[in-house]
């Protein structure tokens, strides 16, 4: 039987604006989703989980089932509500209390600084291209590492390549622009800078916890043997995964990724993006600083050749099949047959995890350890009708997932990959970006009129891992 180490660490997972709901409460700032979605009129971020009131709730919870740390994020805008300028007190004493309460109930925080939620008044002059941005969320991080001196473990941003790619090229992020890979390329830049930045200042300041950052990082395969495919498959990497391993992890960019990355551009007909030998000397330092990578790994992608115009369709409900990606200057998404999908077509594929892993181990020497900071399955769950508060939720799906992703974990960890964590997503039910209420990940589930909580299978199952570090 696969074991996982003795001091590996089970968590949970989540961000500030898909749990807390309040998001008019206590002076908090609005942020680029606020209106954005008003306007869209699909979803409500209010009331999410209602985790600002209901936190000690579910780490009661987590400490019941074997939640050992959780991931959550400071919401920049209830501590500089306009990004800069004066601090709110409230917001301040929020993330005290839930500090606090996270020691009452002896789970870790693991606390992100910027998950997806841009203060309304930054998006607006230009978010992640602005340098006025950069410096602002530097101030604010360096605030965040003065004021909570309790928090030991630190990641700078959320996945900056899921932000720059859904905000310039997919279209799914407000400000919703397609096709401007230029701009994405260099939202993602800048991000890594900020992130240099801000590992650079948390080091001088010898606080004596880790940082790290967080990585979506999706395994991408070539759809066949032939050498156009293999190409697609190497411009998708560096798209989406090698331009910032690169950057974070080795502090340079390597000619080979540079080139692909300029290929792209070049067939978009879109200029290289803008960086400065002292931006270099910032990558360098800090990738040499830092004390982990997160990996948020739920699927694989299989690319094949493609020559035609950029065409995107996000499945943002759930009708299995119905997504595309097509990418000009890069390439066209197509899963081989025989390759298992949600209802989101998301490809359940351990082996992608335990890829991506090695090859973290093998291609970038300087990250001394990793942890899963996202895994998980989204699935469409409902109460039944005679629920009462003892009704456990039946979600076999989830824990045949989690199988075979913990497997995959512990065979890269036997084979020398420093893995020394991981949270599911999600910890309970959340709020999703571009998807809402009806993709459930958690391992509690929220009945999102009333706000009750109620355990799903997995949680028990998560539990024993947790306990016996054996995975069944
Ligand atoms: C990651 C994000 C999370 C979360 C998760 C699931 O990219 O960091 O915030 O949303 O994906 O994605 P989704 O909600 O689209 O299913």
């Amino acid at each position: 039987m696969l074991k996982l180490p003795k001091d590996f660490l089970m968590g949970g997972a989540s961000a500030a604006y898909q749990v807390e709901g309040a998001t008019k409460e206590d002076g908090k700032g609005k942020v680029l989703w606020d209106d954005y979605l008003e306007k869209q009129g699909r979803f409500s971020p209010d009331p999410a989980a209602d985790f600002y009131h209901r936190y000690d709730e579910d780490l009661a919870l987590s400490e019941k089932y074997g939640v050992q740390a959780i991931r959550v994020s400071i919401a920049w805008s209830r501590i500089f509500p306009e990004g800069t300028g004066a601090v709110e007190p409230r917001g301040v004493a929020y993330y005290h209390k839930l500090f606090a309460a996270c020691a009452k109930h002896h789970i870790v925080p693991f606390v992100t600084l910027h998950h997806f939620d841009t203060p309304l008044k930054m998006h607006e002059i230009g978010d992640w291209l602005s340098p006025i941005m950069l410096d602002a969320f530097v101030k604010y991080s360096e605030y965040c590492f003065k004021e909570f001196p309790e928090i030991k473990y630190w990641i700078t941003i959320n996945e900056p390549t899921s932000m720059a790619i859904q905000q310039h090229v997919s279209g799914t992020f407000p400000p919703g622009e397609k096709g401007r890979f230029d701009n994405a390329f260099q939202a993602e830049h800048n991000q890594m800078v900020a992130h240099a930045r801000i590992v650079n200042a948390y080091k001088k300041m010898n606080l004596g916890g880790e940082i790290g950052i967080v990585h979506a990082l999706q395994t991408v395969y070539p759809y066949s043997d032939s050498p156009a495919d293999k190409h697609a498959a190497d411009l998708q990497d560096a798209f989406e995964n090698r331009l910032y391993l690169d950057g974070t992890l080795a502090g340079e960019y390597r000619p080979e990724t540079l080139d692909l990355v300029k290929e792209i551009l070049i067939a978009n007909n879109q200029p290289m993006f803008k960086s400065t030998p002292e931006e270099m000397t910032e990558l360098s330092q800090a990738a040499h600083q830092l004390d982990f990578v997160g990996v948020n790994n739920y699927f694989s992608k299989w690319l094949r050749a493609y020559d035609g115009a950029s065409e995107t369709i996000h499945n943002g409900t759930g009708a299995k099949g119905s997504s595309v990606s097509r990418l000009h200057g890069i390439g066209e998404e197509k899963r081989p047959d025989g390759i298992e999908t949600t209802d989101w077509d998301w490809s359940i594929y351990p082996k992608g995890m335990h890829d991506i892993l090695m090859r973290i181990h093998d291609e970038y020497p300087l990250v001394p350890a990793i942890y899963i900071t996202e895994n998980g399955i989204g699935l469409k769950e409902s109460l039944p009708e005679n629920a009462n508060s003892k009704t456990i939720i039946d979600d076999p799906k989830r824990i045949d997932y989690l199988k075979k992703y913990f497997k995959a974990i512990a065979e890269a960890i036997n084979d020398g990959a420093n893995v020394k964590g991981y949270f599911m997503w999600s910890l309970q039910d959340q709020f999703s970006w571009t998807n809402g209420y009806s993709k459930r990940y958690g391992l509690f589930f929220v009945d999102f009129p009333t706000q009750k909580r109620y355990v799903k299978k997995s949680a028990f199952w998560f539990k024993k891992l947790s306990e016996t570090h054996e995975i069944p």
